[in-house]
């Protein structure tokens, strides 16, 4: 497609309850939207799932603004026409910033199927027309606070439920819940917050029958995470560290990682994203889809993802209400702790334009 002009603002929304992990406390969702239009007019919609902070990993919303205006657009816009599938290599050269080029591909490839009157989820493979719903609960203030909110969500329907952990929340919290819920799938998500040296108190976790023990150490100690694997019952996932195909290829190649948490965003796109998902299912590892505070517009696209059949554990693709009073589309509500994966052509949502413009804190239009 020959590309006109992308639109780039930022919105910021409130979620409905802080949500605080090892890292910090997210009381507002602020990112960047990404549209795109094309010649023909055709229209795609993206977010890119950078924070304000560079917290989890190191893009930020101000920075990756920035580098999509001074370096991305006008490398998309050196080449009069572009597919979606080319869109990573354009961009190769200029190093990281994966939530950055995910957003602009996402964006270009629902463009491409709305033109080709095609849905993401028959784009990728998706085999589901229904995905399982997990909820990630954040630090609570208090053990009661925590079980309350736990409790909120196994009402409502969540098929797994994952606890944010770090140094002083890990074991006790843990043990209460599975005390409170014998049988409910239950994980933890670390964010980096232990170190080599704490595989003798992870361990105090394997009575617990968890799923699985989340990115427990820094991101770049691949190492770390293989020796903590053989010292822990309790199987390890890597998050922040899978940033590429050949991340993930080098962390099961040393036994880091028994289970992969495939995010888009972090990976650079959907496109590597099923690369990843192709690798585990060949070689026969668990995936699940990873969740970013998305909005509507990153949920549909990851209900797609998540749609394809190595994704054999429930994802953090929660419901809408689970993060917003009012989403930026429809909402995604769940039934029976599963989402429909959205059947329309591209990412199947459009963002409700009002509503996109009272959330929206700074807007510009780069034309080529
Ligand atoms: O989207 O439900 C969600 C959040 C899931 O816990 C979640 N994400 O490390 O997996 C993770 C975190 C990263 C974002 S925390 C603000
Ligand atoms: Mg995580």
């Amino acid at each position: 497609m020959k590309i006109q002009e992308f639109e780039l603002r930022t919105i910021e929304l409130p979620l409905v309850r802080p949500f605080r992990t090892s890292f910090g406390t997210q009381t507002s969702r602020e990112l960047i939207v990404v549209k795109v239009t094309d010649e023909s007019g055709n229209i795609g919609w993206a977010e890119d799932v950078a924070m304000s902070e560079p917290l989890y990993s190191p893009e930020y919303v101000a920075g990756n603004l920035d580098l999509i205006k001074r370096f991305l657009i006008p490398a998309l816009f050196s080449r009069s026409e572009v597919r979606a599938e080319d869109i990573a290599g354009l961009l190769a050269p200029y190093l990281g910033a994966p939530m950055a080029k995910a957003a602009l591909e996402t964006a270009i490839l629902d463009a491409q199927l709305r033109s080709e009157k095609r849905s993401l989820g028959s784009y990728l493979g998706a085999t589901k027309s229904k995905v399982e719903c997990g909820v990630s609960v954040g630090i609570a203030p208090t053990i009661d606070q925590l079980l309350e909110e736990v409790s909120s969500y196994v009402d409502a329907g969540y098929r797994r439920i994952k606890l944010k952990i770090e140094p002083g929340w890990d074991i006790e919290p843990v043990r209460i819940v599975r005390e409170t819920w014998p049988s409910i799938p239950l994980q933890v998500d670390a964010n980096q917050a232990y170190a080599r040296e704490d595989g003798d108190h992870l361990a105090k976790l394997d009575p617990f029958n968890l799923l699985l023990i989340e990115q427990p150490l820094d991101e770049h100690d691949i190492l770390g995470h293989a020796g903590l694997a053989r010292k822990v019952r309790t199987p390890i996932c890597l998050d922040e560290s899978i940033v590429s195909l050949r991340a993930a290829q080098d962390a099961l190649a040393l036994e880091a990682t028994t289970i992969i948490n495939i995010k888009p965003g972090r990976v650079g796109g959907y496109l590597e994203s099923v690369r990843i998902h192709d690798l585990c299912v060949e070689r026969e590892i668990p995936v699940w889809c990873g969740g970013m505070l998305e909005t509507g517009i990153g949920r549909a696209a990851n209900l797609a993802l998540a749609a394809l059949p190595g994704f054999t554990l429930p994802g953090d693709t929660s419901a809408s209400s689970r993060y917003f009073k009012e989403d930026v589309t429809n909402p995604f509500v769940m039934n029976d702790g599963y989402l429909d994966v959205p059947q329309g052509f591209g990412i199947g949502v459009d963002p409700h334009l009002e509503f996109l413009d009272e959330i929206t804190t700074s807007k510009e239009i780069v034309s080529r």
